[in-house]
C-alpha cells in the first residue's frame, strides 16, 4: 500500500508504532521497523546516555529505517532533540507540546518531521513551522489526550492541511485502518495493539491487563492537572480518578503520588502504585503475537477492506 507516507519515510506499510514512554525501546521499534512498518523509541524523560544507546542498538538490530518520539514536557528535550539530528534518525515524532522551536534544525538535518497534534489550530501552525505530516491523535489513545475524538479529528485535520495526516487513537485492526484511509488519513500510528506484541518488554502483568481488559476498562486521570492521561483501570487509577472527582486528592496530592508511576506499571507491574497507560481500544485485543504477524494481519485486513 503506497501512500505520501510510505513514500516520505520509505517503508513498506503506513504503519507507524507508537512513541510510548517507558515502553518503546529498541527491541520494539526494530520488530515493528522489520515488519514493515515504522518503530519509535521513546525518548520520554530518559537520560541521553540511555537515547542514544537505544538508537545505536536499534541499528544493529535492523537496517529499515525507524525513528524516536520526543516528549516536548521532558526537561532534556533539548537535549534529546540535538541527539536525533547527531545519529542521524530518519524520522522525529513529538508529543504534548508544540516542537515549533526545533523544527528548523531538524530540516535542516534532513531528519522528517512528524508532530502529533490534538487539534486542528496546532495542526496548521505545525504545516506552517514546516512539518512533513502530522498524527492526529484522538482521545481514544492511551497517555496523555486532547479532547476531540479520532472519528471527528481525522477528517477536518485533513481537510485543513496540504501535508498527509496519519490518524491515532482506537486504531488495533484492519477496520481502524480502512476507516482512517475512509476519513482521508494515509497512514496510521498504532501503539495500544503492540503494548500485547512478543518484542514489547513491558511487565508481563501490563500486558495480562492490556489481553483481559474489556471495553469498559479505560479511564482518564488527571484532567484537573492539565494533563490528562488514559489508563487500564486498575485500583490505582480508579483511586485517582474517584479522589480528581470528589475533591480528596488535591492536584498537588495528585502529582505526588503519580510521580514515577509510569516505571512502577511498566518494569515492576505494580497494580498498587502503577500508571498503566493505555488506549480505549484495548477490549478488542485478545492475544500476545510477534509484530511481524500483528502487522501482517492488520494490512491483509485492510487491503481486503478497501478493495471491497
Ligand atoms: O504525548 C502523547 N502521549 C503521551 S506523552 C506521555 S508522558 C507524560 N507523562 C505525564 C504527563 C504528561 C505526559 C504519555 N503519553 N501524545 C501526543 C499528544 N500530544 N497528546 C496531546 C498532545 C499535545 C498537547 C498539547 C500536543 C501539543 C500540545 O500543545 C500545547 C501547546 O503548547 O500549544
Amino acid at each position: 500500500m503506497k501512500t505520501r507516507i510510505t513514500e516520505l519515510l520509505g517503508c513498506q506499510y503506513p504503519i507507524i508504532q507508537g512513541g510510548m514512554a517507558w515502553i518503546a525501546e529498541h527491541n520494539l521499534a526494530a520488530a515493528v521497523s522489520n515488519a514493515g512498518g515504522i518503530g519509535l523509541i521513546a525518548g520520554g524523560s530518559a537520560p541521553i546516555d540511555y537515547l542514544r544507546e537505544q538508537i545505536r542498538l536499534c541499528k544493529e538490530k535492523t537496517d529499515k529505517p525507524f525513528g524516536v518520539n520526543i516528549m516536548l514536557m521532558s526537561p532534556n528535550a533539548e537535549d534529546l532533540a540535538q541527539l536525533c539530528i547527531d545519529e542521524k534518525v530518519v524520522v522525529v515524532t513529538t508529543g504534548a507540546g508544540n516542537p515549533g522551536k526545533f523544527i528548523p534544525a531538524w530540516k535542516e538535518a534532513g531528519i522528517k518531521v512528524i508532530p502529533v497534534i490534538p487539534s486542528v489550530a496546532l495542526a496548521k501552525r505545525m504545516e506552517r513551522a514546516g512539518a512533513d505530516a502530522v498524527v492526529a491523535e484522538g482521545t481514544e489513545s492511551g497517555g496523555h489526550i486532547g479532547e476531540n475524538t479520532t472519528m471527528c479529528l481525522v477528517p477536518q485535520v485533513v481537510d485543513a492541511l496540504e501535508i498527509p495526516v496519519i490518524a491515532a487513537g482506537g486504531i488495533a485492526d484492519g477496520r481502524g485502518i480502512a476507516a482512517s484511509f475512509m476519513l482521508g488519513a494515509e497512514g496510521v500510528q498504532i501503539g495500544t495493539r503492540f503494548l500485547a506484541s512478543e518484542e514489547c518488554q513491558i511487565h508481563p502483568t501490563f500486558k495480562e491487563l492490556v489481553v483481559k481488559a474489556k471495553d469498559t476498562d479505560s479511564v482518564v486521570t488527571g484532567r484537573y492537572t492539565g494533563h490528562p492521561c488514559r489508563n487500564i483501570k486498575t485500583k490505582f487509577s480508579k483511586m485517582l480518578a474517584n479522589g480528581e472527582k470528589d475533591g480528596s486528592l488535591t492536584p498537588e496530592q495528585f502529582e505526588e503520588v503519580t510521580l514515577g508511576s509510569l516505571r512502577k506499571a511498566v518494569q515492576d507491574g505494580n497494580l498498587e502504585e502503577g500508571s498503566f497507560l493505555c488506549g480505549a481500544i484495548a477490549g478488542m485485543i485478545n492475544d500476545v503475537k510477534p509484530c511481524e504477524a500483528i502487522v501482517k494481519e492488520l494490512m491483509e485486513q485492510a487491503e481486503r477492506l478497501l478493495k471491497a
